[in-house]
């Protein structure tokens, strides 16, 4: 698999040993957002790793020809860095998959690409319609139109090569190992340095909150069970809007739920995304486990606090750069 220290990636690689007898090769770059430590502790008999970056041919070659399968989660993920500097997720995002889909063209394996909601730009906050498999797509960030992008490859590898892959799209995932650069860990550390959270503009766009355990038994569902060249929205139902979570991240951590700022919002900020999951659900019958989302950020703010070793080194100079743009 691509990109298992990273946040999703790190929790599918736990995943897969403790519900599979998967044996497990990383291919992680370790870029800034990898965290090594989330895969301290795993049986070395079940999951090795290699340090290099997917969109190097005679990296991904060999280590494709000697697996079964690629899941493929490696991206730059971020859409305020895509936003100041696009060209890493040109190069990771479809350089590095169409890398992927060579090597696996060239040695008949089966692909499992993980993809986002994002790909299908937002929806207005009363649209009673929410994402399915068929919404046209309408990326709005760098970021994601990266994305869309990389979705695209692989629809055209398995038409005219007859690659076999599947794609997931799924919702906005929290956790614990998230990069604290992202919505949740940012203002649950900033709340521990006793700094007011930073919401966005007005606040009242809306995301569609997944624990990210939920992801990993989703995509381990469509890795064994999916239909070739089918592709599955993966969501839990969680529409949230940024002011209910900052409030409640709040009021877990025991602030009054009105204590935070409006910063400058940013730029092409999508207003909303919804996930109908129907499809993954009644086709493969999967079913989320972890929908008590107030349990679940009780349990993410735990490990913040429990984890200060590992994100503290990195707090400086992220809310340096997000002071730089007024955010
Ligand atoms: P992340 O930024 O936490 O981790 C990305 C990982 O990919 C890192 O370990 C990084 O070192 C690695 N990587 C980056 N460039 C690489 C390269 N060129 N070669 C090899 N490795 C490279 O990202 P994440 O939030 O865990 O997201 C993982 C995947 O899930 C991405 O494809 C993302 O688009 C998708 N996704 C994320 C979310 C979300 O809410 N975070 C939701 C839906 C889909
Ligand atoms: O400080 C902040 N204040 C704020 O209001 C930050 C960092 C974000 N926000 C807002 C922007 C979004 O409306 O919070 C929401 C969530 O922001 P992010 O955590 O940056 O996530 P998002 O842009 O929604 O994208 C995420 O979900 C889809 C992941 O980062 C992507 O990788 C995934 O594809």
């Amino acid at each position: 698999m691509t990109g298992g220290a990273g946040f999703i990636g790190s929790n599918f690689v736990h995943h897969l040993v403790a519900h599979t007898d998967y044996v497990v090769t990383v291919l992680d770059k370790l870029t800034y957002a990898a965290s090594r430590e989330a895969l301290d502790g795993l049986p070395e008999n079940r999951v090795q790793l290699v340090v290099g970056d997917i969109a190097e041919a005679d990296v991904v070659d060999p280590l494709v020809a000697s697996h079964d399968a690629v899941v493929h989660y490696a991206a730059e993920s971020h859409n305020d860095n895509s936003l100041d500097d696009p060209s890493p997720f040109i190069r990771t995002n479809l350089v590095g998959t169409f890398t992927i889909l060579e090597a696996v063209r060239k040695h008949d394996k089966r692909l499992h690409h993980v993809s986002t909601d994002e790909v299908y730009g937002d929806l207005e906050l009363d649209d009673p319609k929410r994402f399915t498999e068929d919404t046209p797509y309408n990326p709005s960030s760098p970021y994601s139109a990266s994305k869309a992008g990389s979705d695209h490859l692989v629809r055209a590898w398995v038409r005219s090569f007859g690659v076999r892959a599947t794609v997931s799209n799924c919702s906005n995932n929290y956790g614990p190992w998230q990069h604290i650069e992202k919505f949740i860990p940012r203002q649950i550390t900033n709340v521990i340095d006793g700094v007011r959270p930073k919401l966005y503009g007005s606040g009242e766009n809306v995301r569609d909150w997944i624990h990210a355990e939920d992801h990993s038994s989703a995509v381990l569902t469509i890795l064994e069970k999916g239909r070739i060249g089918e592709t599955y929205l993966i969501g839990a139902d969680g529409e949230k809007n940024n002011l209910e979570v900052v409030r409640l991240i709040l009021k877990l951590m025991g602030q009054p739920e009105d204590a935070f700022d409006h910063v400058t919002d940013r730029a092409g900020h999508d207003l909303r995304y919804a996930i109908e999951s129907g499809k993954l659900r009644s086709e493969l019958g999967w079913r989320p486990r972890f929908q008590d989302f107030e349990a679940g950020l009780a349990d993410t703010i735990a490990w913040y606090q429990q984890h200060e070793d590992w994100w503290r080194p990195h707090k400086d100079a992220v809310e340096a750069a997000y002071a730089q743009k007024g955010q």
